[in-house]
């Protein structure tokens, strides 16, 4: 049985970040997954994500200067290029409470940003069309993380610090005590610590270990759209990333250019279908959500230079908590064990962060940020 000072299970983008921090400071550490790297069937594949500093909670504006950096850092580290600057709009009511406390948090951290009235949208962005008593924000640090080399390039550099990476071995069964025995489909590891980042396989991970956490998974349609007339409207080539509150709706949209498929534009709605992740692939839209039906309705009323059918429709799994913070904490019972879970639909950006958070958990040293909004006892 091989030992470790630290076993990360899960190598996902929160997991690899993890596991790179950990060796960082020196740890011995093995970062575990059940499926052949790279793959798709969780939540941290595809080419592309959003980042931004644009957000209603104010300790995720605070926490993503420091992510901004640490995404800096492994692109010098790595030698590859993983952000593009596009800016980002989140548009809205005029008045909409969601609006006004990101405008507001931006201010407060003196992050450049802009107001614009639904006239400056139309000079800046002529293929987005807001509605009379919309108004945007725009967040000019905004834009696209190259998601699939963030991940290799995380791994990467985890693997010159000394590290190792298991993939296509299962955990079959987790021993907990001082020292921990992680048994997998191919042997045993033991380990003084444990991080699970298991992303939406993370219940299933903590239901033996005597667990059960408010999370939800939910199966996201990833829908790419193409223009009507190629080339004759700007809407591809100078697209912003962009969240959108529907006026008189409650559900939130996303969009942002494609690096996938060139030519189309990626436009989702921030919400899904609950499913299993083995059901991931089954249903294309759940008549419950209807979610791209609601697409359609708004690239025709939004985006009108857009044909209002997705060109391509892929899959994503989201793991949801009650609140869409994440869990970063101790095992309740085992204290050695740490987890990282339920990260919501927005947790890629803040992951270079969320990877040094879950390593100072698991190694006891101080936390840099104020973990309350995220800690298991709020659900009590
Ligand atoms: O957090 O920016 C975000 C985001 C966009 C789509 C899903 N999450």
């Amino acid at each position: 049985c091989t030992m470790y000072d630290c076993i990360v299970l899960g190598a996902g983008i929160q997991g690899s970040f993890t596991a790179y921090h950990l060796a960082k400071c020196g740890k011995k550490t093995l970062l575990l997954e059940q499926f052949p790297l790279p793959h798709t069937r969780g939540s941290s594949h595809g080419q592309t994500r959003i980042i931004r500093k644009a957000y209603p909670e104010d300790f995720y504006t605070n926490m993503m200067q420091e992510s901004y950096q640490l995404w800096a850092e492994l692109e010098k580290d790595s030698g590859t290029k993983l952000y593009r600057n596009t800016g980002l709009v989140v548009w809205g009511p005029a008045g909409n409470h969601e609006l006004e406390k990101i405008c507001k948090n931006l201010e407060n951290y003196q992050i450049p940003w802009e107001h614009l009235s639904q006239e400056a949208m139309k000079q800046k962005y002529p293929g987005i069309s807001l509605k009379p008593g919309e108004v945007a924000c725009w967040d000019t640090s905004g834009g696209v993380l190259y998601a699939d080399k963030a991940l290799k390039a995380v791994q990467e550099c985890f693997l010159r610090m000394g590290g190792t990476i298991h993939d296509n071995e299962k955990v079959t069964h987790i021993e907990p005590g001082p020292m921990i025995t992680v048994t997998t489909t191919t042997t045993s590891y033991s380990a003084e610590k444990l991080v699970i980042t298991a992303g939406p396989w993370a219940q299933k991970v903590l239901t033996p270990l005597g667990l059960q956490l408010p999370l939800k998974t939910l199966r996201i349609n990833v829908c790419y759209w193409k223009e009507k007339n190629p080339g004759r409207s700007d809407i591809l080539a100078s697209s912003p990333c962009f969240l959108a509150a529907v006026s008189g709706e409650e559900h939130e949209i996303y969009g942002l250019p494609s690096q996938e498929y060139p030519g189309l534009i990626k436009i989702c709605l921030h919400g899904g279908n609950e499913a299993e992740v083995e059901e991931r692939d089954l249903v294309v839209e759940d008549p419950k959500v209807k979610d791209i039906s609601i697409l359609c309705r708004f690239i025709s009323n939004y985006l009108p230079d857009l044909h209002p059918a997705p060109a391509v429709v892929e899959q994503c799994m989201y793991t949801v908590t009650p609140d869409q913070n994440a869990i970063l904490d101790h095992h309740p019972l085992h204290k050695n064990i740490t987890i990282g879970a339920g990260f919501s639909g927005h947790g890629f950006k803040l992951s270079p962060l969320i990877g040094k958070i879950l390593s100072e958990l698991c190694t006891g040293a101080p936390p840099s940020y104020d973990l309350k909004p995220f800690q298991i006892t709020r659900f009590k």
